[in-house]
């Protein structure tokens, strides 16, 4: 067998990738003409790619690794528990050391009563579990019939039939089929985009109000949930209105539904605090969690669910499991993960340093002509693209293609920015240094001074 190392030359490595490698979310056919890049290794907050170039993550990998990278630590634990443990199950009546410990620390941390861990192997299979989980509590409650599933449009939820059906993407729903029934998607708190004439609190009442009127019209004896994202991430790290989350909290509490907290990108610091339900004083049943719990590490991730829903589904047998839930390894690299967040006070560093410094040089970034709104909380950042500020306007082009310029221009800066239609996002792993905030700002800068010439000679800074 011939061995496929670090060493081959890039174009090589770039062709057998393209010969058998189906990537996410790519048109591969495109990618292969190009090439994809190749990261060989990474520390801290910086990739290298195999060309030897250094990189700027200011993705975290893709919003997981909030400790950053090469963390030996973790590589120790897990070559430990494989020795020891590599795998077992914990269906038919078992359990292991990993899975206990990582459910009670879980448990210590997340707020309120939400003490019971359901294992998962990502934020999409959580997700799928959160399903079936609320429309079985309401069944084991004698009410079959609340099944009904309110998410949001723009949502990101996974890329599942369940998940992906709970998430509000038009351009995943085009293709295989969803969503699936009983799931319904009112319109997000997105004032940059959507808010008109209105004052971002006034619209932040009126997409919460949405939710109300979604319960009135289907009928409260039909509704099992609501699920969203504290900020929703992978559409665009749009932050609510202050408004939105305590008018949604006054319906959760006025209704007889379950609230879902996805806090796949928000969880572990992400927002300045343990949880963005802490964050906003949302009150969740359930809270979805990934990414972050390992900082992508190991593929792991969970339901964290209230004392109430939990007691309910524990007295039948819930018909639903992985064969990789709770996988020793992942939860002992999850484990020391979380030990390391919480020593080291990586979630201070967030509040006290890295986003009040981030706060500055990014809120600075509005005085740019191509940059029409900027927002962070905690390190989870966007701003938003425009060719009239004053307006809010669209670009005249199809939709993406500012965005795409300008993330192409971060590349050639060696810096990771996301780019989400005509937003870009930032979200570094949370213990990025001041110093490296200045050179991602820096290389951020020149992207979009690179990105405004192009669009300018191409005739592009024109408005929809
Ligand atoms: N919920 C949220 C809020 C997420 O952001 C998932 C669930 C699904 O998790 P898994 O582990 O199944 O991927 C996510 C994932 C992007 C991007 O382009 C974002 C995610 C995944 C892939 C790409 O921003 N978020």
């Amino acid at each position: 067998m011939r061995q496929i190392s670090n060493h081959l030359p890039t174009a090589e490595l770039q062709a057998l990738d393209a010969a058998h490698h189906m990537h996410p979310f790519t048109a591969n056919e495109g990618l292969a003409k190009k090439g994809a890049r190749i990261i060989t290794r990474a520390r801290g907050v910086t990739l290298t790619d195999s060309e030897g170039n250094e990189i700027l993550d200011g993705m975290a990998g893709l919003w997981c690794v909030n400790i950053g990278y090469g963390r030996k630590e973790l590589a120790q634990v897990a070559a430990r528990q494989m020795e020891e443990l590599p795998f077992y199950n914990t269906f038919f009546q078992t359990s292991h050391v990993p899975a206990i410990a990582l459910a009670a620390r879980l448990a210590e941390l997340a707020p309120h009563d939400l003490n019971h861990v359901f294992f998962a192997g990502s934020g999409s299979e959580a997700n799928d579990t959160n399903i079936r989980m609320v429309r079985h509590y309401w069944a084991m409650k004698g009410k079959p019939d609340k099944k009904v599933i309110i998410s949001r449009k723009n949502a990101y939820h996974g890329s599942s039939m369940g998940s992906a059906s709970l998430g509000g993407m038009a351009g995943m729903h085009a293709q295989g089929g969803m969503p699936i029934p009983d799931i319904v998607h009112i319109d997000q708190p997105h004032w940059y985009s959507e808010g008109g004439d209105m004052t971002p609190e006034e619209f932040g009442l009126e997409r919460a109000r949405q939710l109300e009127a979604m319960i009135e019209k289907l009928g409260e004896d039909n509704v099992a949930a609501f699920i969203a994202e504290p900020i929703q991430g992978a559409g665009g790290v749009i932050v609510p209105p202050d408004s939105y989350w305590p008018e949604v909290q006054r319906i959760c509490d006025r209704y007889e539904i379950l609230l879902i907290a996805d806090e796949v990108i928000t969880g572990f610091g992400r927002t300045g605090n343990w949880f963005g339900s802490q964050t906003y004083g949302i009150r969740p049943h359930i809270m979805t969690v990934a990414k972050g719990l390992s900082s992508g590490y190991a593929p792991i991730g969970g339901s964290i669910v209230c004392d109430e829903v939990a007691e309910v589904i524990a007295k039948d047998e819930f018909n639903h499991g992985y064969t990789y839930s709770g996988h020793p390894v992942a939860a002992a690299v999850a484990l020391e993960n979380l030990r390391i967040i919480e020593e080291e006070g990586v979630i201070d560093h967030v509040r006290d340093v890295a986003h009040p410094h981030l706060a500055e040089r990014w809120h600075a970034l509005a005085d740019h002509p191509l940059v029409g709104e900027t927002k962070l909380v905690g390190l989870m950042g966007s701003l938003a693209l425009t060719p009239d500020k004053a307006s809010r306007a669209k670009f005249a082009a199809e939709p993406g293609t500012a965005g795409y310029i300008v993330r192409e221009r971060c590349f050639a800066n060696n810096v990771v920015m996301r780019h989400v239609m005509d937003r870009m996002v930032i979200a570094p792993p949370l213990v990025i240094k001041p110093a490296e905030i200045d050179l991602l700002i820096e290389r951020a800068t020149k992207a979009l001074d690179e990105a405004h010439a192009e669009l300018k000679a191409e005739g592009m800074l024109k408005a929809a």
